[in-house]
């Protein structure tokens, strides 16, 4: 049976709006352990990471609060890892999306050292895709994609023993609709698959899993990047940014119930929450109600085929 680490990042230092950094709490307040416990998981709850408070300045050269994004990483990276070796799954509660960086680049470091494939699944309103020189606020939660893949200060693009951590084949953006002119731009260049909102309505979710998990199998390490401010703010308030028109419930389902049935996740984040922006905690509620779809939680009453 799988043993999930918890790691709690509380920060919002690459955040534009105050507040994401009581998310982890936010969750655990929500049950988030019990219901995984529920699934007949084994739950070791790390508490809280330390590091660096908000001082809350402006950007300088196109990047805010650098020094201490870089710390808050160091941190996630390092409890990634050491829960990676322990053979245990991470699960890193954000805080912004900025700690995506530490967090998959020790998934990335991992899957170099074993020898599986990685698969990451970004699911996010915004391509996250920014560089200082492009990026319209100079917050880093808009730019872990960018620095994931070798582009950013060099401190934030070399955690593990290999830049870039990770390669455009290997991610999957995941109901998009916020894009950046700059951005745009690096996405092609760079080649990322992504399924955007009007993909997706084009589409529908069940053609679009099915596309973001092709080609994954045994020797694949399946990570879910969620951002919660993916889904619809109709049922997701509790977030920094919340763009219209995004994933509804039963589309959201979906993708975890996909995910599930794969048998292949490996590994979490859970970023973006804002307990502060959030009505009596129902974005948090919903994020674990997401998870417990995620960990095989179904609703299905005909037997799978
Ligand atoms: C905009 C920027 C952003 C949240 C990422 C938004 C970035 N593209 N916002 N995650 N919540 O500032 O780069
Ligand atoms: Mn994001
Ligand atoms: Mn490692
Ligand atoms: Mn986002």
């Amino acid at each position: 049976m799988k043993t999930i680490s918890l790691i709690g990042a509380p920060t919002d230092v690459g955040a534009s709006v105050r507040g994401a950094g009581m998310g982890p709490d936010a969750l655990r307040v929500a049950g988030l352990v019990e219901a995984l416990e529920a699934r007949s998981l084994t739950v070791i709850d790390h508490g809280n990471l330390h590091g660096p408070a908000n001082p809350w300045l402006e950007p300088v050269n196109g990047l805010r609060h650098l020094k201490e994004a870089i710390d808050w990483n160091q941190a996630v990276y390092n409890a990634v890892e050491a829960a990676l070796a322990a053979g245990q799954m991470p699960m890193m509660l954000g805080g912004d999306h900025c700690l995506a960086i530490g967090s998959i680049s020790a998934i990335a470091n991992h899957c170099r050292k074993v020898g599986k494939k990685l698969r990451v699944l970004w699911f996010d309103a915004h391509a996250d895709s920014n560089l200082s020189t492009i990026s319209p606020t100079g917050n880093i939660h808009g730019m872990p994609v960018a620095c994931l893949m070798g582009h950013g200060p060099k401190e934030l693009i070399s955690y593990g023993a290999h830049t870039p951590a990770m390669l455009p084949s290997e991610i999957r953006l995941i109901g998009i609709r916020s894009v950046d002119e700059g951005e745009r731009r690096f996405i092609h260049e760079m080649g990322m698959q992504v399924f955007d909102m009007r993909y997706i309505d084009e589409h529908g979710m069940r053609a679009v899993m099915t596309s973001a998990l092709e080609g994954i199998d045994a020797d694949t390490h399946l990570h879910v990047s969620f951002d919660l401010d993916c889904l619809d703010p109709a049922i997701a308030p509790g977030v920094g940014t919340a763009v219209l028109g995004g994933p509804t419930y039963r589309e959201a389902q979906l993708c975890m119930e996909m995910i599930a049935d794969t048998g292949m996740l490996a590994s979490l984040d859970v970023v973006e929450l804002n307990p502060a922006l959030d009505l009596r905690n129902q974005t948090a509620v919903l994020a674990v109600d997401l998870i417990e779809s995620l960990f095989g939680k179904s609703t299905l009453v005909r037997l799978k085929d």
